[in-house]
């Protein structure tokens, strides 16, 4: 990649022709493999955001088409951007409902590892749900949240909201759960793992608890974190005044990372049952 002196918002032009055939290869692999797992797993409206969005198309997605739909639906964008971007730059990208995209995608030796977020994950994981109004409006809620968290040095803890909803979220789906995060649904063995395995908690989402939950960025999760609806966590979000939150939170010990608490609402495996305080089966 060549270094330039980044934009002040740090995007590039997505310059779609410069991706390769190979490059389109490694979308369609990945894009065929989510879409033969995802059905029956994923929530509906991921689905649904994948096509009325026209991520069916092979290839690359072209941004400048992508928009043109996105914007229509919920007046969101997708931006381009080399890779990460500092934190303030990406929570004002996301207050102003733009998406940052990383311009690039994995190698086919790499179809499984990402070290930084690649056009197939911040596309085809993030982007389907920007076409639901309710989520489309939480990302920005979490973005202006992310500015204010800035200014109360509370990053470190509203990220984890980010990263146990955005990223690694299960939601209920009539007597079962589905996927919603996109680190989960962008990856063909997380999918697998965050429904059928045996070993992680599956824990009722409340705020205060994800507050309070570190995570792991290297493996998969040790818990995944259930809402009820998008209407659930947009409300929540937007009838917490987040200041006072991380000032009551300061002096609270984390939560161990595996640990289950007695208000605990686990869900277990198999019949997706749930009961207060129990641990799941193993
Ligand atoms: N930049 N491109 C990109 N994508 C991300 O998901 C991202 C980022 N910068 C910061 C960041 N995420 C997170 O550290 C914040 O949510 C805290
Ligand atoms: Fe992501």
């Amino acid at each position: 990649m060549i270094n330039v002196a980044p934009s002040p918002d740090w995007t590039v032009p997505q310059d779609w022709e410069h991706f390769t055939a190979v490059d389109h290869g490694v979308w369609d692999h990945l894009f065929d493999r989510q879409t033969r797992l995802l059905p029956g797993r994923v929530a509906p409206e991921f689905l649904d955001g994948l096509k009325r969005l026209d991520l069916t198309r092979p290839g690359v997605p072209d941004f400048a088409r992508l928009n043109d739909e996105l914007m229509a639906l919920t007046g969101w964008q997708v931006v381009a951007v080399p890779g990460l971007v500092p934190d303030a730059v990406f929570f004002d990208h996301l207050a102003n409902r733009r998406f940052p995209a990383g311009n690039f995608i994995r190698k086919p030796d790499q179809l499984d590892y990402l070290q930084e977020p690649d056009v197939f994950h911040d596309v085809f994981g993030h982007v389907p749900l920007l076409a639901h109004p309710a989520f489309a409006d939480y990302m920005q809620a979490y973005g202006r949240g992310g500015l204010r968290a800035l200014e109360y040095n509370a990053i470190n803890r509203l990220s984890r909201l980010y990263w146990y909803t955005v990223e690694f979220g299960l939601i209920r789906s009539g007597d079962s759960l589905a996927i919603y995060g996109a680190g989960i649904v962008s990856s063909h063995g997380e999918t697998l793992f965050a429904l059928d395995s045996a070993s992680p908690n599956r824990i009722g989402w409340t705020l205060e608890r994800v507050l309070k939950t570190p995570y792991i960025i290297d493996d998969f999760q040790q818990n995944y974190f259930v809402i009820d609806s998008f209407d659930q966590l947009l409300k929540v979000t937007l009838e917490t005044d987040f200041g006072p939150l991380y000032q009551r939170l300061a002096g609270d010990r984390d939560i161990p990372i595996a640990a289950i608490l007695p208000a605990d609402m686990v869900f277990t495996r198999g019949d997706q049952s749930h009961v207060a305080g129990a641990r799941q089966p193993v």
